[in-house]
């Protein structure tokens, strides 16, 4: 699509290596479902990687990222709808109650950048913000599924058809190499909605803000940031009373057992989380109920009872910390939205 038309100012020699190392599908019109995969070769040799690296620490742990299979993306969406989980309703109501703010300060013609971007929902909101002839001209979702997010591309552009959508399939921690802007384009903005910045350590928070203030140079990044607010609320949030966040930690275990010949029993493990109010997360745990013997492939990883997994970590942040944390990573803090109960934000943050 923007690849062929030849409309941007593309360094060739450069950028088509990179472009194919990234996007092997980038044109969307000639997709086809039977190119894709469930999970790659070397996906699932990464996946098996990680995890045995996770396991052989000392303090066990697994990346969130993983949670995201097929399986996985449904439960989450489940979780999005759960009364308890007050995050993505909190967010789209900001974004819907600030839309005209929210596109003034994005300015007219964008090219958007959204990381991690699952089901493209949330991008209609921004897009809808916008007056006729304003809206942004160009769209790159950032995705480690590409099956997901080409499904989800093609569904936003059979809507949106004058938006040039050019997915990018990628793993957003890793840096990142885009096409050069178009010429005739306004700000490049990152989208980044869902507190999806709270899954990475202090340090990754920062090196990731750096990165992606590099990309947006002249532009910026609307970013959704879950606030600390009182535990109990959190607390609920991750223990929720239908077992579906049990459900979604639990099934890293089913989709190691899937791709990586494991054998863990789901029945051997309980999902445990809760907010550490000192350094102001929740953890999500999988806590060993026995002693046993787990194998993955060649391997074999010994619990003894109340032994734990780490899965997840979810930091959150008041407005002055977030603030402060894009000061040290090169943005000017600009406004910043929040709901009436102060429960979420999202920041507009300037590339300095
Ligand atoms: C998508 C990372 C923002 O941390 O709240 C939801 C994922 N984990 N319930 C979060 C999640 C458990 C979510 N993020």
């Amino acid at each position: 699509m923007a690849q062929a038309s030849g409309r941007q100012a593309v360094d060739e020699s450069t950028l088509r290596l990179n472009f194919e190392s990234i996007m092997p599908n980038p044109n969307l019109s000639t997709f086809s479902p039977a190119e894709l995969v469930p999970s790659s070769q070397t996906e699932r040799t990464r996946f098996g990687r990680d995890v045995i690296a996770g396991l052989r620490q000392e303090a066990r742990r697994l990346s969130p990222k993983y949670f995201y299979d097929v399986a996985g993306s449904a439960l989450f969406d489940r979780i999005c709808e759960l009364p308890e989980y007050y995050p993505t309703r909190t967010e789209i109501g900001i974004l819907r109650d600030n839309a005209k703010a929210i596109a003034e300060v994005v300015g007219p013609n964008a090219e958007v950048v959204e990381f991690g971007a699952g089901s493209l929902t949330k991008i209609r909101l921004l897009f809808d913000a916008f007056a006729a002839g304003e809206a942004p001209l160009r769209y790159m979702p950032v995705d480690i599924s590409g099956e997901h997010l080409h499904m989800a591309a093609r569904r936003l552009q059979a809507e949106y058809p004058a938006l040039q959508i050019q997915p990018v399939v990628a793993d957003y921690t890793m840096p990142l190499i885009l096409p050069k802007a178009a010429a005739d384009s306004g700000k490049r903005v990152g989208f980044f909605p869902g507190s999806s910045l709270g899954n990475f350590q202090p340090d990754e928070a920062l090196e990731f803000l750096r990165l992606a203030a590099r990309l947006l140079q002249g532009g910026g990044l609307l970013v959704g940031v879950d606030l600390v607010k009182e535990p109990a609320v959190l607390h609920a949030a991750y223990n929720d009373d239908q077992g579906v966040t049990a459900a979604f930690n639990l099934n890293l275990l089913r989709r190691m057992n899937a791709e990586l010949a494991a054998d863990f029993d789901l029945n051997g493990f309980a999902h445990y989380a809760f907010y550490q109010a000192a350094r102001q997360r929740v953890e999500m745990h999988l806590v060993s109920k026995l002693r046993q013997t787990v194998r993955i492939g060649e391997e074999r990883f010994d619990f003894a009872e109340g032994d734990s997994i780490l899965t997840e970590e979810s930091h959150k942040f008041t407005v002055d910390s977030f603030r402060a944390l894009a000061a040290a990573a090169g943005f000017s803090p600009g406004p910043v939205w929040i709901d009436e109960q102060r429960l979420f934000s999202v920041h507009w943050l300037v590339v300095r």
